[in-house]
């Protein structure tokens, strides 16, 4: 059962919806040197053939599709604002006001349907200026920079927004520097000194804004944002067993540093024997205390973990990776489906953490075929997404019915927009079908999916039809 008070939504990103790479004051951002994603060459300048430059027009056409999500009875809509909107260049001491009020109307507009706005307040879009004069997250001075933007933020929607997450999938950074870091050296070029130390000024920066958040709205809710990867043992040979828990260690410490205020003692090991040098100024530990209030992630797959280097051969999958699983199917991206994936990793989270869970992303990446409808309307028989989604969200229940506490659900992409790792947009998610193809053509015009009337259904009957 779900609760009554549960948040179903959807979820976006600026970079990936809105466009208007350049207006009303916005800088660039590295988006928008990224055409192809996070295995393309980045660029000079913004290049015609970069699909985020117009993304799906959400800046204009915001009101039309935050009316469709109300059709379909989202009670939480999860977007991010763009850092660059506020602050074009990054380092700058004054906001630009017309990305302030940008996100006013969007906000207001959510209210007005009683939608409530969850804000990414950093979602792979760090403002290109700082890759390049700072080399992003690898200067300590970025630390200041975001305190700046946060406060900004807070002190302006303080009345307006109460859920906030301070980095979308804190851990990225691990495998996709330049994307989740703004750090412009490049990935090959970079030790696990710098890299580590890029991830403790994140760390500190993360922490400072619950402390900055919470003291100018104590009602807020403020969680960290975890790309999440079940770790599954490929065989159970001790060894194997032991090689998924120290991958998945790799990234617990970031929830752990979130929840627990301090670094794990198997970080402390890792940095040691690996010769890792961070330098940690004497207040960060005092600012790191500043713990979340949640966990939010997201989840599209699992993983294999292996101590045989012959069998370590890595597939495809999200950001990260691992090897696969011969149990599992995959989507058309090579990402492998496992719903049963989610309990284990909803479990696991409280298991460990016991705080409140928040899924912010879950979905099906898929090549969708416009045709026309029955009443003559265009519209998309996706049932592989409805069934994707159906046997993710029996599994959300089977982890409430555990005993594990779950705030809400967005899935990702309600509309469909551009793909953060391969840059596409046939790469679709949406219960919103957009007409913009990969070669820039297309209406723009917004079609509902059969699994929009599916989802609509899910949330009105607050889960219940999902047994039917
Ligand atoms: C996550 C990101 C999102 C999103 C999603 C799907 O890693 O937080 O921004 O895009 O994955 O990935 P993709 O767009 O590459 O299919």
């Amino acid at each position: 059962m779900f609760p009554e008070n549960f948040l179903w939504g959807g979820a976006v990103a600026a970079n990936q919806c809105e466009g208007a790479y350049n207006e009303d004051g916005k800088g660039l951002s590295i988006q928008d040197v990224m055409p192809h994603g996070i295995k393309g060459e980045r660029t000079a300048k913004p290049t015609p053939d970069n699909m985020k430059l117009v993304g799906i027009d959400f800046y204009h056409r915001y009101k039309e599709d935050i009316r469709l999500f109300a059709e379909m009875g989202f009670r939480v809509f999860r977007l991010s604002i763009a850092w660059s909107r506020i602050f074009p260049m990054g380092d700058e001491t004054e906001a630009n006001e017309a990305g302030l009020a940008f996100y006013d109307d969007v906000f207001d507009e959510c209210h007005k349907y009683g939608i409530e706005p969850l804000v990414t307040i950093s979602h792979y879009e760090t403002p290109l200026h700082l890759a390049e004069a700072y080399d992003g997250w690898l200067d300590r001075r970025m630390i200041g920079f975001y305190e700046r933007y946060v406060t900004t933020i807070f002190q302006r929607y303080k009345d307006k927004v109460k859920y906030w997450l301070t980095f979308n999938e804190i851990n990225s950074i691990l495998n996709s520097p330049f994307m989740s870091g703004g750090i412009a050296t490049p990935k090959e070029k970079l030790t696990d000194s710098q890299l580590y130390q890029a991830i403790h000024h994140e760390m500190v920066a993360s922490a400072l804004a619950t402390k900055i958040g919470h003291e100018i709205n104590p009602d807020f809710q403020i969680g960290c944002m975890i790309l999440s990867m079940p770790v599954y043992p490929l065989s159970p040979n001790p060894d194997d067993v032991i090689a998924a828990m120290e991958e998945a260690h790799r990234h617990d410490m970031f929830t752990e540093i979130h929840v627990r205020g301090e670094y794990p003692g198997y970080m402390k090991r890792y940095l040691r024997e690996n010769h890792i040098e961070v330098k940690m100024e004497a207040e960060d530990m005092e600012i790191l205390k500043n713990t979340v209030d949640f966990i939010s992630f997201s989840y599209y797959v699992s993983v294999c973990a292996t101590a045989d280097p012959k069998k370590n051969v890595r597939g495809e999958g999200n950001l990260l990776g691992g090897v696969p699983n011969p149990y599992l199917k995959a989507s058309e991206w090579g990402w492998q489906i496992d719903p049963k994936g989610l309990r284990y990793i909803l479990n696991q989270f409280y298991d460990k953490y016991r705080k409140p869970l928040f899924i912010v992303e879950n979905g099906l990446g898929a090549v969708d075929q416009l045709v026309v409808g029955k009443d003559g309307v265009p519209t998309v028989y996706d049932d592989y997404r409805i069934n994707y989604m159906r046997e993710h969200l029996l599994q959300v229940e089977e982890a409430m019915n555990d005993g594990v506490p779950i705030m809400g659900y967005t899935s990702w992409g309600c509309i469909d927009l551009v793909s953060a790792s391969t840059a596409e947009l046939k790469k679709r998610y949406g219960f919103i079908y957009v007409d913009r193809n990969d070669d820039g053509t297309g209406t723009l015009e917004r079609y509902k999916k059969k699994s929009f009337y599916w989802y609509k259904e899910v949330i009105a009957s607050n889960g219940e039809s999902l047994h039917r």
